[in-house]
Parts: C-alpha cells; structure tokens; sequence
C-alpha cells in the first residue's frame, strides 16, 4: 500500500513538466503513484506527460473540460478500486503546492480515518506573490464557509490535501456535485461527517509562473451559494446531510 497523488490539469504543459521532475525527486526517497487528471487540453499536456516515461505516472484522458470536482470524482472512482493505495494526495499543477510540503502533510495523516489540509492561513503558512485582492478572496471565503457550516479549520478552500483511502471508501462521492472551490469545501464537510480525524499542516502556496488561472467568477459565484444552501441544510436537516454523505 502506497500513497497515489492525483492531479487534475487543464492547459497545464510547461507546469506539469516541472512539477512531475521535482516529484521524481521525492521519489527516490518514498514510493508513490502518480494519476494526471486530463480533460483533454488542446495544448496537449496529456500527451507530453506520456512521453516523459515515468513509470509511476499515468494519465486519466477525460473527453471536455468539466470542472475541477468532476475531474477529481473522476479520479477517485479511477484509484479507489485498485484497493493499492493507502492514501489519497490531490494537488494543483500550476506549482502552487510544493513538492516539499508533501511529505509533512502525508506523515501527519495517520489515522485511518484523516484528512490533512494544507493550510495557508495558520502559523507557519504562507503565501508567495498572491495580490492582495486575491489573499482577500481566499480568507473571506475560508471565513464564510467557517461560519455557515461551522467547521473549525483554517483554510477550507485549499487544495493541497491527503486523504486516507478509508476515509474515501465511506463517502457518497458519486453524489456529489460541486464544481470548482466548493468541492473543496463539500470534502472538507463530508469528511467531518464521517468523523475523520483533521489535521491541519501549514504550507507555503507559490503563485502560479507558467500558464494561466482557470479561476472564474462563476466558480466564485457557485461558491457562495453552495455554501450558502449547505449551510441551511445542515441547520435545518443534520442527520439528512450526514445521510447523504456517508454510507
Ligand atoms: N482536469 C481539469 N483540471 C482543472 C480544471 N480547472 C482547473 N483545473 C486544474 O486544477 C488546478 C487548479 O486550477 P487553477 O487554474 O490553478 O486555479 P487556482 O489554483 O484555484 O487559481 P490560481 O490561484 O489563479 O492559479 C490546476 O492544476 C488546473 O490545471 C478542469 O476543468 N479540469
Ligand atoms: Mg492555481
């Protein structure tokens, strides 16, 4: 059993290149798989990954582009059959999450039942060359979604995360919807519900230098409203949420 790292790209072929060389770093000292989460990108990041030869990468190849949440569900249905995997990374292409985090958040994540959040806003977290109208956005959203589903962690919108694979195992994933941020936040709730152990590791998150940002106003938009109805649903109807979300 090993851990397997999951990352969703779309127009990500000069940042995937460097990502995956300093991953080939780390994996002469611990062993692990790799699954690149493509949605087809016309500047053919899927095809050049393959040409790299990593025997310990693989490329998912999705038909369109459909959202960061449906790329991952895609990913975690891939990976959770073959029963080979402890533990569950996901993690931008963009080099926002750094390669030498990594091995803190995956050491941290013993329980058989955790999640690990790279967190920026806590001590000894940070954030590298993000405007300021961005660092805003971030912790405004992190506060919100604190305040309307009450769950005590420090960066909910993050997406540099371990997950157990036992942890995946209990959830609804296939019913789940959120698209962009928000499903950040909905695994972040669904793993509270199942009564995962949280821990919260703090990261240094680097602003992307090759490629460009697919963050929309739409996703922001989903965002707040997602988490707006989540918030009221689990006021007004607990047990139906943990329900919905936990087998
Ligand atoms: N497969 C797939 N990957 C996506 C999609 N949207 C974003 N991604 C990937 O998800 C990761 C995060 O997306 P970014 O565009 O970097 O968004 P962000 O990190 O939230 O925002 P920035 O700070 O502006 O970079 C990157 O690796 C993207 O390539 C999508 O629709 N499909
Ligand atoms: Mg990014």
């Amino acid at each position: 059993m090993k851990p397997v790292i999951l990352i969703p790209t779309y127009k990500e072929s000069i940042a995937i290149v460097e990502l995956l060389k300093s991953l080939s770093d780390l994996h002469k000292t611990r062993d692990f798989d790799v699954v690149i989460l493509d949605d087809n990108s016309p500047d053919k990041t899927a095809d050049i990954v393959d040409t790299l030869q990593y025997s310990w990468v693989s490329v998912l190849r999705r038909s369109h582009k459909s959202g960061l949440g449906a790329a991952y569900r895609a990913g975690f249905a891939h990976v959770l059959p073959m029963q080979r995997y402890s533990q569950v990374v996901t993690m931008d292409a963009d080099g926002s999450h750094r390669v030498q985090d990594l091995p803190a958040m995956l050491d941290a994540n013993i329980a058989p039942i955790a999640i690990t959040l790279g967190t920026r806003w806590m001590p000894g977290g940070s954030v590298v060359n993000w405007p300021k109208s961005r660092q805003l956005l971030s912790k405004s959203g992190t506060r919100y979604a604190r305040f309307a589903l009450g769950i005590p962690l420090n960066d909910l919108t993050g997406g540099f995360r371990v997950y157990s694979a036992e942890l995946l195992n209990k959830l609804n994933l296939a019913d789940m919807t959120a698209t962009g941020y928000c499903f950040q936040i909905e695994m972040a709730m669904a793993s509270e519900l199942a009564g995962a152990m949280m821990v919260e590791v703090p990261i240094t998150f680097v602003e992307r230098i090759n490629g460009v940002s697919k963050m929309s106003r739409a996703i922001v938009i989903e965002a707040l409203w997602q988490t707006t109805l989540w918030g009221l649903a689990r006021r007004l109807r607990p047990n139906a949420d943990k329900l919905h979300y936990v087998k």
